[in-house]
């Protein structure tokens, strides 16, 4: 490691999804779906970012308000001398207000699977946090992978993993992931995991459908992915974004919807689309706290502390392996 920047990185190499497969597979199904990680492509990810900036998403600024009302309380958790893992890292944002309150933090070690975005994050980290070392790890956080030894003087390993991005999973997903994390961080292992609340359908379904059309072209930027790099023959003005809150399911569910019969043409291949058929893309689960207790309880993992907002809009868990 180099100690002016204080930077190491591991590069698992991790697969690159095959787009162009999985695009095919999710139009031969019935129903139509297409995984929601197809979002993330570099103007998948800008609009993503975009959408946090909107006056309806109220998820990004309200988790960003726990974490800041109680930073000391949760490096009190954490305790001195910690390694502080993050999964799906992106651009290190949120981590930065635990690092200013952690004491003596031992390394921060960001995973991400964008490998540039990675290097970039981590590289914008160590110059903010001069004598931390940060030891990136360029994998895909969802499926097993092993951390560099980590050194220093005993503290814990926790992991961190904000943004509701586990409402993206399904529930046997969230226990198959947090049990994964339970073998990556080893015994005794700590989470802090944030996580939406259910709440008004008014206010979730404003989230997902903000009046600037934000999510509508995150939503449809899978249509152009298709297009652009798969040669895709279809017309985008011929789709629409739908997004809803399913109460019975406790999830808001996103889909591309056809607004005429017709057909989507890729590598030689036809697929028709009825009038009002629905292509899913993504499932955001909404727990109440006991209901995400009880999730991770599946996984062996314990609550210790839960901390939420004062409208009760978003809950920030503190978690440990029994
Ligand atoms: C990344 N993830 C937590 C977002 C969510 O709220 O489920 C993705 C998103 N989909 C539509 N808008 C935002």
């Amino acid at each position: 490691m180099n100690d002016a920047t204080a930077i190491a990185f591991h590069d698992l190499a991790p697969g690159e999804d095959n787009f162009r497969e999985t695009v095919l597979r999710g139009l031969a199904s019935q129903p139509k779906a297409l995984p929601c990680k197809l979002f993330y492509d570099a103007r998948g990810s800008a609009l993503f970012e975009a959408i946090c900036d909107t006056p309806e998403y109220y998820l990004t600024r309200t988790e960003i308000g726990i974490l800041e009302a109680n930073a000391g309380d949760i490096a009190a958790r954490i305790g001195p001398n910690c390694r502080l893992v993050e999964l799906g890292s992106g651009a290190s944002r949120k981590v930065r207000i635990l690092l200013q309150a952690l004491e003596r933090p031992v390394a921060y070690v960001p995973v991400d699977i964008s490998r540039e975005h990675l290097r970039q994050a981590a590289a914008r980290l160590a110059a903010d946090f001069p004598g931390l070392p940060v030891i990136a790890v360029c994998a895909d956080y969802t499926r097993p992978f092993e951390l560099p030894p980590l050194s220093g003087p005993p503290g814990k390993t926790v992991g961190f993993f904000p943004g509701s991005t586990i409402g993206n999973f399904e529930p046997d997903a969230v226990v198959a992931f947090l049990k994964h994390c339970a073998k990556l961080l080893g015994p005794g292992g700590e989470m802090l995991i944030g996580s939406d609340l259910k709440k008004s359908p008014d206010i979730l379904n404003a989230a997902y459908n903000d009046a600037a059309g934000t999510n509508a072209a995150f939503n449809l930027n899978l249509l152009e992915r298709i297009k652009s790099e798969l040669g895709g023959d279809l017309d985008i003005d011929r789709f629409a974004h739908v997004a809803f809150y399913n109460e019975r399911e406790g999830r808001i569910e996103l889909y591309v919807k056809s607004l005429a019969d017709q057909t989507i043409g890729i590598a030689g291949r036809r697929f028709r689309c009825a009038a009002g058929e629905l292509i899913h893309t993504e499932n955001s689960y909404k727990y109440a706290i006991p209901e995400f207790h009880a999730l991770a309880a599946r996984a062996g993992f314990q609550p210790v502390q839960t901390w939420t907002d004062p409208g009760r809009l978003f809950s920030v868990h503190y978690l440990r392996l029994e």
